[in-house]
C-alpha cells in the first residue's frame, strides 16, 4: 500500500510523529511518500521504502504572499496520480487537511479514489485552529476526512467540544522507541560532565520555545531550586521565539553558567541520558511528546497539569504535576527528587515502564496501520 505523508519538516511534536511513523511504516514494509517544503529533520538518511517529494512555491509578482496550501494540493495530486497512493495522512490540520481536502476532491473527478486521515495534534485545535479565520476550514475539514485521530483523549474531548459532533475520532497517541531512547545506551556521565561540569542536579527542557512552552518559566524554577541550596543547572534543547527573552532572564537572575543552550539538537537522546529531571512547564500541551521521549531515557518529569500530560505522567508515581506558572511548586517537586534519591530512582523505573509498556513503536504503529486497513479495504 502507498501512504502519503504531510507534514511539517520542522523541529515540533507533530512533524516528529509523522516522521517517526513513517519510517516505522516503512520498515514494515508500506510505501511511505513524504510530502512537504523540505526534507523533515529526521529523515537525515536514506532509507527503502520512503520516498521524498518536495513542495515547490511558485512565486509570481502578482502575488504578494506564497500559496502553500494551493502548492501542497497540487503536489498531493502529482503524487497521488503516478505513486498510486491509497491514503493521504496530513498531520496538523491547517493547512494540511485542507490541502488534502481540496487534492482529494479533484483527484475524485478524474475518478481516483484517495482516502484521507487527518491526525491532529494540539495548537490547530486549541490555538491557531480557533482564529475566527481558520475555524470554520478546521471544522470542514475534520468533518469531510475519512478518518480523524487525536493524540490524547483530552484532544478528542477538546476537538468535540469546540468543533464537531463526529464521534467516531480514534485516540491514538505519541510513541516512542524504547531502544533509541534508552540511557543505557548512552555514556551519560560523560556528557553530563561536558555541559553541566559536577553540578548536583540536571535539569534539562526540551520544545520549540514558542509562548505556549512557557520556557521562561525553566530558568525561574532552577532560580528557585538554586535557592534550596542546590547546585543545579539547566540544559535548554531547541530554539524558537522565546529565545532571546530566555538569555535575557539568565542574565538578569545571573544564571549565566548554570544555564546551557544547547540548540535543536536532534539526538536528544543522549542529553536525556544524562540529565535527573525533564521540565515541562507548558500553558498546555496536548500530548507532551518531550515528556514521553524523557521517560523512557527514565528521566522523571515536573510539568504542568494541564491538556493530556496527565494522561501521559501520573503525579507522584513517575513525575509531579502543577499547575502552569505555578514556579515555586515545580521547584519544590525538584528539590524533592533530588534530596531522595530512592524515589528518584523509584520514579525513573517507572518512568521507562509506562513509555515501554504503553507507548513503544511497536504497540501503536499497528494502531494506524489497521486503520489504513480498514479505509481501504487492502492488507499492505
Ligand atoms: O505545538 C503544537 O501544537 C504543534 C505540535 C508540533 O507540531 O510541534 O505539537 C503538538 O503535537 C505533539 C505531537 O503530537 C504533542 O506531543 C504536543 O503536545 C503538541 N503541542 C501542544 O499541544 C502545545
Amino acid at each position: 500500500m502507498n501512504i502519503g505523508m504531510v507534514c511539517y519538516p520542522t523541529y515540533g511534536g507533530s512533524g516528529v510523529v509523522a516522521t517517526e511513523l513513517g519510517m516505522a511504516l516503512a520498515h514494515r514494509g508500506w510505501r511511505v511518500h513524504f510530502i512537504t517544503y523540505a526534507l523533515p529533520s529526521r529523515l537525515d538518511r536514506f532509507r527503502a521504502n520512503i520516498a521524498f517529494h518536495e513542495v515547490d512555491i511558485p512565486s509570481y509578482p502578482l502575488m504578494e504572499h506564497q500559496l502553500y496550501t494551493l502548492a501542497l494540493a497540487g503536489k498531493i495530486i502529482d503524487v497521488a496520480r503516478y505513486e498510486q497512493l491509497d491514503v493521504l495522512h496530513v498531520h496538523y490540520a491547517i493547512p494540511h487537511a485542507v490541502s488534502g481536502y481540496l487534492a482529494k476532491q479533484v483527484l475524485q473527478q478524474q475518478g481516483i479514489p484517495l482516502k484521507l486521515v487527518t491526525t491532529l495534534h494540539g495548537t490547530d485545535i486549541t490555538l491557531i485552529g480557533l482564529d475566527p479565520g481558520f475555524h470554520p476550514l478546521v471544522k470542514f475539514s475534520i468533518e469531510e476526512s475519512d478518518a480523524v485521530t487525536c493524540v490524547s483523549a483530552y484532544l478528542r474531548d477538546r476537538t468535540m467540544q469546540l468543533f464537531t459532533d463526529r464521534n467516531n475520532i480514534e485516540v491514538i497517541p505519541n510513541f516512542i522507541d524504547p531502544t533509541v531512547y534508552d540511557r543505557s545506551l548512552y555514556d551519560g556521565a560523560a556528557i553530563r560532565r561536558q555541559i553541566a561540569g559536577d553540578a548536583e542536579l540536571v535539569l534539562i527542557h526540551i520544545s520549540n520555545f514558542r509562548p505556549v512552552k512557557r520556557v521562561t518559566d525553566t530558568i525561574r524554577i532552577l532560580a528557585a531550586v538554586r535557592e534550596h541550596g542546590i547546585d543545579a543547572h539547566l540544559v535548554l534543547v531547541g530554539d524558537g521565539p522565546d529565545r532571546a527573552e530566555a538569555e535575557q532572564l539568565c542574565r538578569t537572575l545571573d544564571l549565566c553558567s548554570a544555564v546551557r543552550f544547547v540548540g535543536k539538537v536532534l539526538a536528544t537522546a543522549e542529553l536525556l541520558a544524562a540529565a535527573d529531571i525533564a521540565l515541562l512547564p507548558s500553558q498546555n500541551e496536548s500530548f507532551g511528546l518531550a515528556a514521553l521521549e524523557a521517560m523512557s531515557c527514565g528521566v522523571p518529569v515536573v510539568a504542568s497539569n494541564v491538556g493530556g500530560i496527565p494522561e501521559v505522567v501520573t503525579h507522584g508515581e513517575n513525575g509531579y504535576l502543577a499547575e502552569p506558572g505555578d514556579i515555586e511548586r515545580m521547584a519544590r517537586y525538584c528539590v524533592e527528587l533530588a534530596t531522595h534519591r530512592k524515589k528518584w530512582q523509584r520514579f525513573s523505573t517507572a518512568a521507562r515502564a509506562v513509555a515501554i509498556e504503553r507507548y513503544s513503536t511497536d504497540r501503536i504503529v499497528p494502531l494506524y496501520e489497521e486503520l489504513y486497513r480498514q479505509l481501504t479495504g487492502k492488507d499492505m
